[in-house]
């Protein structure tokens, strides 16, 4: 009986061994990774930050799903105790740039963690992308030649995807206004507020996804693609599209190889469209919905006006408008000394530039916020065209058009 019971003891305890042995070595391993801790500092990086004004950094280990979360402010490292494991880093923000803009930005990182000290720098891209092309540039000032006379070509938009998809420049409007922002009158009815009223508009010919823009990447709508560097002008072979133009005073010649725009309206003769060389003019950028045609946009879209006139009569006119729904992007230009109103609503655009006196060879371009992730250029739209554009600056295409 004591044999039995001292047997079954001793197997007792041969098993008790065992489970201990193997219970050990399990927790060798599980002691491992909860015991062994690292010291994971996070750098934050980036060109032409002033201020990492605030800063949600999220810290997610991708085997337990753990997450640890720290908020930065005015601060660009953090150091979090972490165990051991695999993480995935997403930082997301404002920043402030060198140049007194508050942007949006975001960076992902992976890193594996399993030394006592890890650093990891993080560089910030900016994020603050629009949802639709922008106008980055229009070239409407004009240039002289090298004997003075005023050259009346080599005029350009330059419409830019602002956004990190894939957009598409078929049926995109290009419109000139019927208003001055240098010429205030009481016209009735004012319609500001639901259309923008034009004196000209072209249209990107294509069905809807015949004219791909990479992020980033622009077209140039030229008035003549052709080469006007003899005269101090630019480049503009390789626009993606020109005015068409029929006037045979111009002797302009239609580069075959460019796509013409579809002229709607227009005011001048000949289906010309012509930009003021002097900064009084508002510019749209709008998409054509699916559906339309130049004719059913024309059928529905009659803005017919009155105002008062310097005699003391009535005079009637009867152009066209754009719906403000229908409007991508747009600007105000006008003269400092001379500016009497914006011709868009204030949603569109709040503010105004200017490239001035005519004939000046300058330019009103966007701002530059940063670099997207594939290297091209961010550009700001707050919709304040005062805000958005350096005046006066020096014309992209200077150099030729380079994507
Ligand atoms: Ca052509
Ligand atoms: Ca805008």
């Amino acid at each position: 009986m004591k044999k039995r019971f001292l047997a079954i003891g001793f197997m007792a305890v041969l098993a008790s061994t065992t489970l201990i042995v193997s219970c050990s070595g399990d927790d060798d391993d599980f002691g491992t990774e909860v015991s062994n801790k690292s010291v994971l500092t996070v750098t934050l990086a980036g060109d032409n930050i002033a201020t990492f004004k605030t800063i949600e950094l999220e810290i997610l280990e991708t085997n337990s799903g753990a997450i640890t979360k720290k908020t930065l402010e005015n601060a660009s490292a953090y150091s979090f105790e972490l165990p051991y494991g695999s993480y995935k880093i997403v930082a997301n923000g404002t920043v402030v740039t060198k140049d007194n803009e508050e942007v949006q930005v975001g960076a992902t990182a992976q890193k594996d963690v399993n030394t006592g000290v890890v650093n990891l720098s993080l560089p910030l891209i900016i994020k603050q992308f629009n949802k639709d092309f922008i106008i980055e540039e229009v070239f409407f000032a004009g240039v002289k030649t090298n004997d003075g006379k005023n050259y009346n070509n080599s005029r350009y938009f330059k419409i830019t995807n602002n956004t990190n998809d894939v957009l598409y420049a078929d049926r995109l409007m290009i419109a000139t206004s019927e208003f001055f922002t240098t010429v205030a009158r009481t016209v009735t009815p004012n319609i500001v507020d639901q259309a923008f009223p034009i004196s000209a508009v072209m249209i990107v010919p294509g069905t809807g996804k015949e004219h791909p823009v990479q992020p980033g990447s622009f077209i140039v709508v030229a008035d003549n693609a052709i080469d006007h560097t003899a005269s101090n002008g630019f480049n503009l072979t390789n626009a993606d599209f020109e005015f068409p133009s029929t006037n045979p005073s111009l002797g302009q010649v239609d580069n075959p190889s460019v796509p013409n725009m579809n002229i709607a309206y227009t005011q001048m003769t000949f289906n010309m469209i012509f930009l003021y060389t002097t900064s009084q003019q508002g510019y749209a950028l709008a998409r054509l919905p699916e559906g339309q045609t130049s004719e059913t946009f024309l059928a529905q879209n009659k803005y017919d006006y009155s105002y008062t006139n310097s005699a003391g009569g009535v005079t009637n006119r009867s152009v066209y408008k754009i719906p403000n729904t229908w409007i991508v992007d747009a600007l105000n230009t006008t003269r400092e000394n001379d500016f009497l109103q914006i011709v868009t609503t204030p949603s569109i655009d709040a503010g105004w530039t200017t490239a001035s006196p005519g004939y000046n060879g300058k330019t009103v371009r966007r701002k530059i916020l940063g670099t997207m992730s594939n290297g091209k250029n961010l550009y700001k739209d707050t919709n304040n065209s005062t805000l958005d554009f350096v005046r006066n600056s020096e014309p992209s295409l200077k150099n030729g058009i380079v994507k």
